[in-house]
């Protein structure tokens, strides 16, 4: 078994009482403009920033630090419309066959149905896998622990780095996916996770009137 070797911390840094509430602030009132959004203009975005986005994604904390991710960026226009043919039909299937009323219900706030142009007109797609198996560093087939956790702390990162980027963001979650793997050629042991799509907004897009939980509905000291 390999031996746990230590280094020290030497890239934590502390911050006075008054920094820190500063910096939270400053975190917090831009990140509560952070909106999805669903109309998205063509306009590219540069490949740099998504690769320093996807870094951010991969500093995430990880079960075991296995990192069981992996991210398949998509801006092929070919690709794009055979992912939104694929994600349309099992759309479609989900609003007028699976969904139970209540889900639809409770979808109703944001008036979304089984179209998705985004998928083509939005200048990348981020597809997210979480890998039940993974190579460690020494090429070795491994089994990962908490996937699903770690994917999903990745993918929250992800989704603020592009916020911090000034770009926009969707979490799109076709149901069921398995779809992704066929058109990204990703092996069948990696279940797709979300659909990111990623760009700029177009010109005059609107979002739903909706708000966020109170500190005190989402949160007890005790
Ligand atoms: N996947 C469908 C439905 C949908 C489900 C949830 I939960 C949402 O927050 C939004 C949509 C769709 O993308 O339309």
């Amino acid at each position: 078994m390999t031996q746990a070797r230590y280094v020290p911390l030497t890239t934590y840094r502390e911050y006075s009482a008054d920094e820190m509430k500063k910096r939270t602030d400053a975190l917090l009132f831009d990140m509560q403009r952070r909106r999805s959004v669903r109309s998205f203009s063509s306009r590219p975005v540069p490949r740099e920033i998504i690769e320093s986005c996807l870094l951010v994604a991969g500093s995430a904390p990880s079960g075991a630090n296995l990192q069981p991710w992996h991210f398949v960026v998509v801006s092929d226009p070919l690709i794009k419309r055979q992912i939104r043919e694929a994600a349309e039909k099992e759309e479609y299937v989900f609003y007028y066959k699976r969904a139970p009323e209540a889900w639809l219900k409770a979808l109703a706030i944001l008036g979304t149905d089984e179209h998705k142009p985004f998928l083509e007109s939005a200048p990348c797609l981020i597809a997210i896998f979480a890998q039940r198996y993974t190579l460690s560093r020494d090429g070795q087939r491994i089994k990962t622990y908490y996937a699903n956790e770690s994917v999903g702390i990745a993918t929250g990162m992800l989704i603020t780095a592009i916020h911090q980027a000034g770009l926009v963001s969707l979490t799109h979650t076709p149901s069921p996916m398995g779809f992704l793997n066929n058109l990204l050629g990703r092996p069948k042991d990696e279940r797709p996770f979300l659909l990111l799509v990623v760009g700029y907004p177009a010109v005059g897009a609107l979002v739903p009137e909706i708000e966020k939980k109170s500190l005190n509905e989402i949160a007890t000291f005790v």
